[in-house]
């Protein structure tokens, strides 16, 4: 069956959207929706599977919630055309998660990466919820039947696990999915992940081997949204690098993480390669070529926090972006728990 094409994707309102987020996932979200329907979510259920020490308690959250909304709102994303709403407020991610960890194996959530991250040593003691993250992510997917979905590259091996939960369902339930009118069996698609730009695993800045990341206890790590112009260009200068100028090619770049993390940056931010960045600014000094890093950052990222601010400013008006999302998703959510309940043999009120 040919699935009518689809994006979804999702951030957690963990606190300190920063450039990571914005180069990975959001920048696609705006590009997708000039060609496909989108539904982007505030993964508000997602947030929660830390410590409450990690997510901060009800009234962070609530914080963190609309701030995501206002980034998404502030980057370009168009609420009215497109769907823009937070996870809690649809029933059906939490009841399709419960038909898919029937559906997933303990074999292939042992495998996740992420979860090992997260969890570190004391994995006892780690939530079941972190642990059954990657299931609830394939919920909140096809429970909107998404056929395409941007995110960066830390999220390629979760999608992965979308696509074999998506494929075992329906495998498992063929004769009902084909008994329900789906004549081919296929039910879910297989979602596709959209990883895409010289941006897709943005580096902290301190070191070049670790993912920028919101939990990282360092700020200088990162650039957030929110960060004014003075800090970013503190954050820029103060950036680990090595003591050798630029390369002027890219294969220059292979054994030096601090470098080619800055270029890509550079690179995402002012739209062209890698390659152009060095044409550039290969063979000079890192001073020269941070102060446009500086410039490029800034131009970017200023209207934005400040768009961000207005927005935020007025939690009644994000409030009530996020009630109408709700409910324009909730009519695509319920048609496909309504079918799903019926592939499995529950039975419902006629
Ligand atoms: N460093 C990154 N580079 C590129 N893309 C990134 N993303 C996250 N970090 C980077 C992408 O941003 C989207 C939203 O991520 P999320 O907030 O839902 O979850 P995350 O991946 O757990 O983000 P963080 O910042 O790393 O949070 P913590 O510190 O809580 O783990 C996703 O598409 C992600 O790929």
């Amino acid at each position: 069956m040919a699935f009518v094409e689809r994006v979804f994707s999702g951030v957690q309102p963990t606190g300190n959207l920063h450039l990571g987020n914005y180069l990975g996932a959001i920048v696609n979200f705006v590009k997708m929706q000039q060609t496909h329907n989108c539904i982007y979510c505030v993964v508000d259920m997602h947030a929660i599977t830390q410590g409450v020490e990690v997510w901060g308690g009800p009234a962070e959250l609530a914080r963190n919630t609309r701030e995501v909304t206002a980034a998404f709102i502030a980057a370009g994303i168009d609420a009215k055309k497109h769907i823009v709403f937070n996870q809690s407020q649809i029933a059906g991610h939490a009841e399709l998660t419960w038909i898919f960890n029937c559906v997933a194996r303990i074999g292939w959530l042992n495998r996740m990466t992420q979860f090992k991250e997260k969890a570190g040593k004391d994995r006892e003691n780690a939530s079941i919820g972190l642990y059954d993250y990657p299931v609830l992510m394939a919920a909140d997917i096809l429970l909107y039947r998404a056929t395409h979905v941007p995110v960066g590259e830390d999220q390629k091996q979760h999608l992965e696990l979308s696509r074999d939960i998506a494929q075992k369902f329906n495998n498992d339930f063929g004769d009902s999915i084909r008994g329900h009118g789906f004549a081919d069996g296929l039910f879910f698609p297989q979602p596709e992940p959209l990883i895409t730009g010289p941006a897709t695993r943005v580096m902290s800045l301190r070191d070049g081997t670790k993912k920028m990341s919101k939990s990282d206890a360092s700020d200088n790590s990162r650039i957030n949204l929110t960060d004014d112009a003075d800090t970013i260009a503190q954050k820029i200068r103060r950036a680990k690098t090595d003591p050798e100028p630029l390369p002027s090619e890219e294969k220059g770049l292979e054994t030096r993480p601090e470098a080619d993390n800055l270029v890509g940056i550079y690179a995402a931010l002012a739209g062209i390669s890698k390659q152009e960045v060095l044409t550039q600014f290969g063979g000079g000094q890192f001073s020269t070529f941070k102060n446009a890093l500086v410039e490029v950052c800034v131009a970017k990222l200023a209207p934005i926090a400040s768009e961000m601010k207005k927005l935020v400013a007025d939690p009644g008006h994000v409030d009530s972006i996020l009630a109408d999302g709700a409910n324009r998703a909730r009519g695509i959510a319920d048609e496909t728990m309504r079918i799903t309940k019926d592939i499995v043999g529950f039975i419902r009120p006629r």
